[in-house]
C-alpha cells in the first residue's frame, strides 16, 4: 500500500455556521473570511502535486463539516463510512457516503448504535492502520473497523491517545513509509516502535497534525522550529494558515479525504 501517494482527494468548503464549529477550549471565534481563504490556499497545495480534488459545497447544518477526514476512512481497496462520535457530527458520514460511492467501487459502512469512531484518531501507515481510542472513537468502533478491513488484508492496531487530545492524529503525522513526526507525549507511549519518529519541538505540539501527500508535506504556518526540522529532514514543505482551523481544533488532516480510488 502506498501510503502518502494519491490521485483524489475530497474538500468541503467552511459554511458560514462554522463559527458555531466545537471546540475543547473556546479561544475566540473564527473568522470565516480568513478561514476561507486558508482553506483555498490548502485545496491549491493539494491541486498542485497533480491530484483531482472534487470540492463539495458547504453543509450550513453541519458547522464541523469541513473537518471531511472524521467522516471516513479511504483505503485502496475500497472506503469505510465512519460513525462520528460527537453527536452533532453524526450526520456528516452520510452525506458523504455518495460521493465516496461515486468514485470506489466498494463503500462499507461502520454500524451498531454503540460504537462509534472518527477518521481524525485513525493513521493509516504502509504496513498497518493505527487507531487511538478518544472522547471519539470507542472499542466498539475500533472492533467494527477491524472486521470490516480484515478480508482486505489490513491490520489494526489499537495504540494510546495521550487525555485530553481530541484525536490521535492531532499529535501524529506519516510524513513517508517508515517516519512519523508526533509530539513526546504521544511517542512517549511506545506506539511507534519500530518507525523513524521525528519529535515536534518543545512548544510547538500544536503542529504535530500535518499531511504527507505526494511530493509535498502540509504543515501549518507559525511553527519554525518543527519546521525547519523538517526542512532540514528533506522534506518540501508547503505551510499553510491554520489560525482559524485551530480555533475549532482542527488541522491539516481533518480539512481532506486522501485516496487512490480502485
Ligand atoms: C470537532 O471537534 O470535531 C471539530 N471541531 C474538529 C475536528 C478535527 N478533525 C480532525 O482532527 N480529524
Amino acid at each position: 500500500m502506498r501510503s502518502y501517494r494519491f490521485t483524489h482527494a475530497i474538500t468541503r468548503l467552511p459554511p458560514a455556521s462554522a463559527i458555531n464549529g466545537l471546540r475543547a477550549v473556546d479561544t475566540g471565534s473564527p473568522d470565516l473570511a480568513r478561514m476561507r481563504a486558508h482553506h483555498a490556499d490548502y485545496v491549491a497545495a493539494l491541486q498542485s502535486t497533480g491530484a483531482t480534488v472534487l470540492e463539495l459545497p458547504a453543509l450550513e447544518a453541519f458547522p464541523d463539516s469541513l473537518f471531511v477526514e472524521d467522516t471516513a476512512l479511504c483505503l485502496p481497496e475500497g472506503a469505510i463510512v465512519m460513525r462520528p462520535g460527537a453527536p452533532s457530527r453524526l450526520g456528516e458520514a452520510a452525506e458523504m457516503a455518495p460521493h465516496l460511492r461515486a468514485l470506489y467501487g466498494e463503500v462499507r459502512q461502520i454500524t451498531g448504535a454503540e460504537n462509534f469512531i472518527e477518521g481524525g484518531d485513525i493513521l493509516t501507515t504502509e504496513t498497518e492502520i493505527l487507531v487511538g481510542r478518544s472522547a471519539r472513537t470507542n472499542a466498539g468502533g475500533v472492533a467494527e473497523l477491524t472486521r470490516l478491513v480484515a478480508d482486505w488484508g489490513h491490520s489494526v492496531r489499537e495504540v494510546f491517545t495521550p487525555p485530553g487530545v481530541l484525536h490521535f492524529k492531532t499529535d501524529c503525522s506519516l510524513l513517508d513509509a517508515e517516519t512519523i513526526l508526533a509530539t513526546e507525549r504521544l511517542d512517549a507511549s511506545g506506539c511507534f516502535t519500530g518507525y523513524r519518529v521525528i519529535h515536534t519541538a518543545p512548544g510547538e505540539e500544536a503542529c504535530a497534525n500535518a499531511i504527507r501527500f505526494n511530493d509535498l508535506v502540509l504543515f501549518p504556518a507559525g511553527f519554525p522550529r518543527t519546521r525547519d526540522k523538517l526542512l532540514a529532514a528533506g522534506y518540501a514543505l508547503r505551510e499553510i494558515g491554520n489560525s482559524e482551523c485551530a480555533k475549532l481544533d482542527g488541522g491539516m488532516s481533518c480539512l481532506s479525504l486522501r485516496f487512490t480510488p480502485s
